[in-house]
């Protein structure tokens, strides 16, 4: 990737790693780094979908913490792949994901942890700490996303092509006219479709809106990687799944439950100009959680954006306090 990460930690490498039988014939590959006898914390990726990156190790400083990535399942080195012809995603569900951490900080030997996770991650470490706040140390939570009915049609239904578009109507493109007005569903028939002549284009038009507009600068080499047919089809198929479902969540469920974890030490980092999730949900976030540190950073979704990766940094520096 063309990323400048210098503002993050070194490059470092895992001292363990495995694939941990969860149960419905799914494993997920998990990784260990940074100091074994550190504070452990677990980073969460986005998407859903998207699997995790070396880069990502990258948050934690190395002396301080026991870093845990871990990619979900159907994804990244998990098994069986979304991409696979067939592939069924009955037991790919905000449930599963939740009891498959349990499983695995349990396996690690780990009491408590610390849950860091950007966009879906922030989703999903919501949902982690209000079923688990005993397993919860902190959280470190950026572009907000919780799946509202508003936040799926401002960027999959219309809303961001007011800033975009000439890539909207890249995206648009796979769907007859007559089916534009739900397109989360309409791919959904499409991403699903067996026939890889129809479910590869449609996930790369998929992915390539999403790696389009998540960085305030286009980013040509991200944009490539995401458009990697395996990849675009599992990325793709697992968020409209998770999307079609509404993440199994009642409307404004996450919100609605921060009582169960306000009194967790937490940082929300949000960009300003984040287009993929925009501000408005951070804010309701913060109204509903004042508790919260929050901090407004001038720039775009990606975690991958060198204001964003110090607003990180400095919140993980100061949870690990
Ligand atoms: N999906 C938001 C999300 O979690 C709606 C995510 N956003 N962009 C990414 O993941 C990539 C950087 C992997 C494209």
């Amino acid at each position: 990737m063309m990323m400048n990460l210098d503002t993050l930690y070194p490059s470092i490498e895992p001292y363990d790693e495995g694939q941990l039988l969860v149960g419905d014939g799914h494993r997920i590959h998990w990784e260990v780094s940074g100091n074994p006898e550190g504070k452990p914390v677990v980073f969460l990726h986005g998407g859903p979908g998207s699997g995790t990156s070396p880069w990502q190790r990258r948050f934690f400083d190395p002396e301080k913490y026991r870093i845990v990535l871990f990619d979900q399942r159907g994804c990244g080195k998990s098994t069986p792949h979304a991409a696979e012809p067939g592939a069924d995603l009955r037991f790919v569900t905000t449930a599963h994901l939740i009891a498959d951490m349990e499983l695995l900080r349990k396996n690690l030997g780990i009491e408590a942890w610390q849950v860091f996770g950007g966009s879906w991650g922030s989703s999903l470490a919501l949902a982690y700490a209000q079923a688990h706040p005993d397993a919860v140390t902190g959280l470190v939570l950026r572009g907000i996303f919780t799946l509202r009915r508003e936040e799926l049609e401002w960027f999959y239904e219309g809303g961001a092509a007011a800033l975009f578009p000439d890539l909207w109507e890249d995206f648009i493109a796979p769907i007859p006219i007559l089916e534009r007005s739900r397109m989360i569903e309409a791919y959904h028939r499409r991403l699903f479709d067996p026939d890889p002549a129809v479910h590869i284009p449609a996930a790369v038009a998929w992915t390539t809106w999403e790696a389009s507009t998540v960085t305030m600068r286009p980013d040509p080499e991200h944009i490539a990687e995401m458009a990697n047919p395996e990849r675009a089809v599992a990325f793709a198929r697992i968020e409209n799944h998770f999307f079609v479902n509404r993440g199994w969540w009642s409307e404004g469920q996450l919100l609605a439950g921060i009582d169960a974890i306000r009194h967790i030490p937490a940082i929300i980092v949000q960009g300003r100009y984040d287009v993929c999730t925009p501000v408005m949900t951070a804010w309701d976030l913060h109204r509903a959680w004042p508790e919260a540190e929050f901090v407004i950073v001038e720039a775009g979704h990606s975690a991958s954006e060198p204001a964003i990766q110090q607003a990180l940094r400095d919140a993980t520096d100061l949870l690990a306090l």
